[in-house]
């Protein structure tokens, strides 16, 4: 009986030496300080994104991960294209990542980038909220990162120096900014536009010289950047592409937390996604569009297509569509057009 007392004693100190030991290394294999990295920083509802996660982040575990944000990509020298694979490598430790930036890496994520397939924000949400977002993030998972939560850059919208654009045919030579994943360069080819594909940093200083005519990104940012303050007067809103964001941990750092600081990070991803879509939905939403009404009065010409005027694009853009319906998979493109058609709206 005595031996019996004695024996469960000591079982019991060496489990809890061992549940220590096991904490302790944990702790000490914790970084003192990890590197998210972003295209926009704050005030882009982007940057906020990354703020908000950190901030909750930090306050949740008392300090336990301290994260530090690195907006403009700077941990890969502004080479938004890179990000996925530094995320894969280790150089970034976390990242709020559009779908585009990762998409020649994940050739699933050009989903998003689909002329014309998402034409409200319940169609957005059908993805992302749904059987294919569930997808997407398996696709994530298996290729190296741990996908946690959605976030939005938003409908991206066409800008221009020279004139407005309602027809294919106004784009005739236009000189296009794009951004670095193949589909955008073919959408804007097959519209007669010229796109060069550039970085967002290379991207600035080439519209503020007037080496591109115009781009195309969320509206927000036309108002951030002042963009009719380099050249940018016509502003066309015709929802052919909303880029998503995707919230992920680098595999390794992931695996190195506990359980609960695991939940915690996860949960605060979730959390601060939630409040950012709300953010960059702002003024557009709305039945009025605010948004677009405080760019016009900036002096900028708006235009807002008619359903037959849009109708032209959607046609002009087809053949990337199934080109690219392909390359994604086919399987892949049905099913979120499924899961659009079957939307509440
Ligand atoms: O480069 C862009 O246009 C931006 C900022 O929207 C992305 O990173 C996709």
């Amino acid at each position: 009986m005595k031996f019996r007392r004695t024996l469960l004693s000591l079982l019991a100190v060496a489990a809890a030496l061992g549940s220590f030991a096991m904490d302790a290394a944990a702790q000490t294999a914790y970084k003192s300080e990890y590197r998210m990295s972003l295209v926009l920083g704050p005030p882009t509802p982007w940057g906020q994104a990354g703020k908000v996660w950190a901030d909750l982040v930090k306050e949740r575990t008392q300090g336990r991960i301290s994260i530090k944000l690195y907006p403009g990509v700077s941990l890969i020298q502004g080479d938004q294209t890179r990000e996925f694979s530094a995320l894969r490598q280790g150089v970034i430790d976390m990242a709020v990542g559009s779908t585009i930036n990762w998409s020649p890496q994940v050739k699933e994520l050009n989903l998003f980038s689909m002329p014309f397939l998402m034409p409200d924000y319940a169609a957005i949400d059908s993805l992302t909220q749904g059987v294919v977002g569930r997808y997407i993030f398996q696709t994530l998972d298996k290729a190296g990162v741990v996908p946690l939560a959605w976030g939005e850059n938003g409908y991206r919208e066409v800008t221009n120096s020279k004139r407005a654009i309602k027809t294919p045919e106004d784009m005739k030579g236009m000189k296009m900014r794009v951004v670095g994943s193949p589909i955008f360069a073919d959408m804007f080819s097959a519209l007669g536009a010229n796109p060069t594909q550039m970085s967002w940093a290379d991207a600035q200083p080439a519209l503020s010289s007037g080496a591109v005519d115009g781009q195309e990104n969320p509206l927000f940012l036309f108002t951030i950047l002042k963009m009719q303050n380099v050249g940018q007067k016509f502003v066309t809103a015709w929802g052919y592409v909303a880029d998503p964001l995707i919230f992920v941990v680098n595999k390794e750092i992931w695996n190195s937390w506990t359980p609960a600081d695991q939940a915690i990070v996860r949960q605060a991803a979730i959390d601060s996604g939630s409040q950012e879509i709300v953010i960059a939905r702002k003024g557009l939403v709305e039945a009025d569009k605010p948004l677009l009404k405080d760019i016009a009065a900036m002096g900028v010409t708006v235009t807002q297509l008619s359903a037959a005027e849009r109708e032209a694009f959607v046609k002009a853009t087809r053949p990337v569509y199934t080109k690219w319906k392909s390359v994604i998979g086919a399987e892949l493109v049905t099913a979120a057009e499924k899961a659009i058609a079957a939307r509440k709206k």
